[in-house]
């Protein structure tokens, strides 16, 4: 009796044999009733000769004709009926067949047939069974996998909990689901188109059939690929995974794979030994990631490909940087000695954060091959699109439009993989025009654990990586116990992203040997699999002892081969005490050559003008008021709008959209590339913008005139992005760590918004030179403002990113007047501003890539200020010369007589027009000054301090619209007092504390603006306070 299944005893019993059988009783009686015996293929191998119509080339004829003559025989011509009647009831070869009956004349052959009919009626289960077999062929292909040994713990629950699909032959009793039997295993069927697995042969028995599925979808690899809604696509993989003999690797391959796998598994082995109470988070239960990446790689650089970027979590990221990306072992090694000293900034924990970037000869290929991986945060999964970021970047800047010499890598660990929304996210940009890397290889290390939380709690999705599915990728699921079938996978893998330029997933199903980490106890919450996991041989050993037996190589080769890099380990550690200072900037995972100078410092310490000429204003200004290409009709209203803008070059003023406009044609001009990316950023939220025009009359036609400012200028990239802030916001951020060379832009939606991309903020942006010694200088674009508008649309949150400030609030600093603003920039973490016109907008960007060091640099954006008529700007403010202004200083009548001044309102942003209105309503222009800091971080510390000298007799206020816990007051207070040396209080004039960040009733909106107006303007109203 055929044997199916080794491990048939293992699994539970299906749960519905009665429907099964019940299933298959009705298709029969459906069909006739009766059972019947089949005939092997007779009427189309057989009778060939003797009925010549039945060739190879028109047997799907006759099988389309055969099933519409089952349903209907109406439906079919009088002659095909009657062959199939005749051969149904028997008839010999060539006797089934009759010729038309003559127009006219007397229907002999029909007659004569008919007589047939009735004597055995066998060809419907003849199609039957055809059917059958096709079903049985697709319900490999569809859920093989969920049979397949993929746990090498052989406790399945945790990796596809429930029954085995009944429609898979895991016992010769499930024939009966098909309406077969044994008696079927040994007749021969034709096999579909959508099958690989017949090799050069068309025909097979049925029982070979199941024999050669089994292989294909139930041994240690899983594929999930049938949702694939690409008919080519789906052929490929299973020509891939069903062809005869595909697993068969050279000798070499597998000494190759061994010497692999004794790296990946000697290493853990080694730093258990010399540091056995330290955490490493090691790869004991998947050694196979490590041949699985070389694997990767070495495919990829096959086929092109020059530079790799890889993101990891902290399992196994000692073992991928010493035997992927290849760190030099004593420095790692040396990161376990305590008694090191930095040498440079950063925040430490080198081993499980930092990145490295690595370039050399691949072995395989004899081709040089870039390695890099990305610095990280603890938090799992955040660095994915950050990576895709810099991957998008890097083919960018060597215009690699199809992803062919540039690719990611993304690993992730089962739990974090299915938990983390981020996952989902980058998967949506994964073919979107303008944040596609032309396809990730994701390899997923399942060990069917997260922390000390099952699968089965810890996810709603049979495998970790079902999220993969949203985006088409086919998904490997393997046995990371069989290297070989692990190298295979990963071979494809590397194959389908050079093929079809996707996503993929190699879901790596193993075990982890300890803990959490190596000082966690595990079987104080997974006792059970933890007694199979002390049981279960090391992979290394098993694989060695297969290849031993095979003769691939002998114990000795083996054993030399451990003893080889043994030695090679106890060299670097020997070293690594030589290693007495930690140098960070080794650990860079993004190198900038050219910016810094030798010792990575900045190459000058000045920020030159960011004024532009007078020509180069009209001549920005004149693209943006114009459509620079032919034939192109452009909406009325944007007709308007450009006609506006031509107006206000004439008069040479500016409004935000035109600032912006003028900051990126120059920059552009000048050879900087510029991308701005977030939702709707090409029109822009409040239709200010207008980047991308589109023909009203051709579908998909546009224009960016950005584009066409100069014939040498630098590619303007303005992308409207996915619905999300954290994956997009990450990506960005991976985009600008490239290059110093670019402005990359993200802007929210509105500035509310950005709290779901809190993580990337958090982790990455404030504090990424610090931790990891590494600038950048994204900038974020954050609708800000109190407009009535309620609580979601009003607050980019100011008080939380002033808060995550480096200064010290307490401290004047100590620089030299000429360079106190350039040395402040230098050390803070970020740069904070809140302009409040467009030419300080224009300066702030320019000053952005001008300057010669890198920082983020948030902005609050304003909303109304777009469209106010006094927020504009003269040109005269953005000539050769001029400069961005930290703090815009009272230039009106209060100058004449600053000793007459009674009140110095400080404030920032919007509110400064609804203060000079008030003052002008109030006929206080000599009595109140108002002086609008700009840059809020770094602090103008110098420049505040001219105004409060500058007014001696005048009491100081803080006015916000924000509401008191909110906004910049409790940043600002200090540093006002630390100003004044504490010899003046500080006032408050804004909303007094709330739980919200503004009320979403329009009348209260007003009456409470009104009220702290009142106050900025009452000078008695702080009188008797202490
Ligand atoms: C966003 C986030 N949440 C929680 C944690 C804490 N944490 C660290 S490892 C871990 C379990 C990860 O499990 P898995 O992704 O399966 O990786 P494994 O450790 O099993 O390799 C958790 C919850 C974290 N680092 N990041
Ligand atoms: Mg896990």
């Amino acid at each position: 009796m055929h044997r199916i299944r080794t491990t048939v005893v293992r699994l539970r019993p299906i749960a519905a044999p009665q429907t099964a059988k019940s299933q298959s009783q009705a298709r029969l009686a459906a069909v006739g009733g009766a059972l019947r015996t089949f005939q092997p293929m007779r009427s189309y191998t057989a009778s060939v000769s003797a009925e010549p119509f039945l060739n190879g080339t028109s047997s799907n004829y006759v099988e389309e004709m055969y099933y519409a003559w089952l349903e209907n025989p109406r439906s079919v011509h009088k002659s095909w009926d009657i062959f199939f009647r005749n051969a149904n009831a028997g008839a010999p070869p060539g006797a089934a067949y009759q010729s038309p009956p003559r127009l006219g004349g007397a229907a002999l052959g029909l007659a004569n047939a008919q007589a047939m009919v009735g004597v055995q009626p066998n060809v419907e289960k003849l199609v039957e069974d055809h059917l059958a077999v096709q079903s049985l062929v697709r319900a490999y292909q569809i859920r093989g996998h969920h049979v397949a040994q993929l746990d090498p713990l052989g406790i399945m629950a945790a990796i596809d909990p429930g029954p085995p699909p009944s429609d898979i032959i895991t016992s010769n009793d499930k024939l009966e689901f098909y309406g077969l039997d044994e008696s079927d295993l040994d007749k021969v069927f034709r096999l579909p188109t959508t099958t690989f697995i017949g090799g050069s042969e068309s025909t097979l028995p049925l029982r070979e059939i199941i024999q050669r599925l089994e292989m294909a979808y139930c041994q240690s690899i899983g594929v999930e690929f049938m949702f694939i809604n690409d008919l080519e696509q789906c052929q490929w993989i299973r020509q891939k995974f069903e062809r005869p003999g595909i697993m068969q690797f050279t000798l070499e391959e597998k000494r190759t794979l061994l010497a692999r796998m004794v790296r990946s598994t000697r290493f853990e082995e080694f730093l258990q030994r010399k540091w056995s109470s330290e955490k490493r988070f090691g790869l004991e239960g998947c050694e196979s990631l490590i041949p699985a990446l070389k694997t990767i790689i070495d495919k990829s650089s096959m086929n092109g490909v020059e530079s790799i970027i890889m993101g990891m979590p902290h399992r196994g990221r000692l073992n991928v940087l010493a035997n992927v990306i290849r760190k030099e072992l004593d420095q790692i090694f040396c990161q376990f000695d305590s008694k090191l000293e930095a040498a440079d900034e950063g925040s430490g924990d080198v081993k499980y954060h930092l990145g490295m970037w690595h370039r050399r000869i691949n072995r395989v290929t004899d081709r040089n091959i870039t390695l890099s991986l990305m610095a990280n945060p603890s938090h799992l999964e955040a660095v994915d699109p950050v990576v895709q970021g810099k991957t998008k970047a890097e083919q960018f800047y060597c215009g690699d439009t199809e992803g062919n010499r540039v690719m990611s890598i993304l690993l992730h660990g089962d739990a974090a993989f299915a938990g983390q929304g981020v996952v989902y996210e980058t998967f949506h940009l994964s073919d979107l025009p303008s944040y596609t890397t032309h396809g990730t290889i994701h390899v997923v290390v399942n060990n069917q654990i997260g922390f000390t939380t099952d699968p089965r709690v810890a996810r709603s999705s049979s495998y970790p990586t079902d999220v993969a599915k949203v985006v088409n990728a086919p998904i490997f699921h393997v046995n990371a116990d069989d290297p070989e079938a692990v190298m295979y996978v990963c071979n494809v893998a590397a194959e389908w992203r050079a093929t079809f330029h996707k996503d993929v997933v190699v879901d790596l199903v193993c075990y982890r040997r300890n803990g959490h980490n190596e000082m966690d106890e595990p079987m104080f919450t997974q006792p059970l699999m933890y007694k199979q996991i002390k049981k279960q041989k090391g992979v290394l050993q098993k694989y060695a002892e297969k290849l031993i037996a095979e003769g691939a190589v002998t114990r000795q080769e083996y054993e030399e081969e451990i003893a080889k890099y043994d030695k090679i380990c106890e060299e670097a550690h020997a070293r690594s005490k030589d290693e007495k200072i930690l140098h960070i900037k080794h650990w860079l995972d993004s190198p900038w050559p050219g910016f810094f100078n030798m010792d990575g410092q900045p190459k000058s310490m000045t920020s030159p003008s960011t004024g532009l000429t007078e020509e180069e204003l009209g001549h920005i200004g004149h693209i943006a008021s114009s459509v620079p290409v032919e034939d192109f009709t452009i909406h009325g209203g944007l007709s308007r709008i450009l006609k506006g803008r031509a107006a206000m070059v004439g008069q040479r003023v500016c409004d935000w959209a035109l600032g912006e406009y003028m900051a990126f044609g120059s920059l552009l001009k000048e050879g900087t590339h510029i991308r701005l990316s977030g939702q709707d950023v090409e029109r822009g939220t409040f239709s200010h913008r207008h980047h991308v025009l589109h023909d009203q009359n051709v579908d998909k036609r546009i224009c960016i005139p950005m584009n066409h400012i100069a014939p040498n200028q630098a590619p303007y990239t303005v992308c409207n992005s996915s619905l999300s802030e954290y994956g997009v916001l990450g990506f960005e951020l991976g985009f600008a760590m490239a290059s110093p060379n670019a402005l990359v832009l993200w802007e929210a939606q509105f500035g509310d918004f950005h709290n779901t991309a809190q993580c990337i903020i958090d982790q990455f942006i404030c504090p990424g030179q610090a931790k990891w010694v590494r600038q950048n200088g994204i900038v974020l674009l954050l609708p800000h403002g109190m407009e009535g508008m309620g609580p979601e649309h009003s607050s980019a949150r100011p008080e939380r990113f002033l808060q995550m400030c480096n200064e010290d609030p307490d401290a004047y600093p100590k620089f030299s007047a000429e360079e106190f603003a350039v040395r402040q920039l230098y050390d803070c973490n970020w740069i904070i501003v809140n302009c409040s016109t467009p030419a300080n907008y224009f300066h702030v960007l320019r000053r952005q890539i001008l300057q010669p060091f890198r920082k983020p640099l948030i902005v609050f954006t304003p909303k109304s200020l777009l469209r106010h008529p006094d927020a504009k700007s003269n040109f005269d403010d953005m000539l050769t010369g001029t400069h961005f202004q930290r703090l815009i200083p009272d230039s009106g009548p209060v100058c004449e007589k600053p000793d007459g001044v009674k009140r110095i309102v400080f404030c920032t942003g919007k509110v400064y027009y609804e203060l000079t209105r008030e003052r002008k309503n109030r006929d206080m222009d000599n009595t109140v000054a108002i002086a609008r800091i700009e840059q809020l971080s770094p602090f103008p510390f110098d420049q505040v301090k001219v105004e409060t000298d500058r007014y001696p007799n005048a009491d100081l206020v803080w006015c916000q619209e924000e509401h008191k816990n909110q906004g910049y007051y409790d940043y600002v207070k200090p540093r006002l007092r630390t100003t004044v040396d504490r010899t003046r209080p500080v006032w408050y004039a804004g909303r007094g504390p709330a739980a919200a960040p503004a009320t979403g009733n329009k009348a209260a909106h007003l009456v409470e603006l009104q009220r702290f107006l009142d106050t900025a303007f009452n000078l008695d109203a702080f009188t008797g306070q202490s």
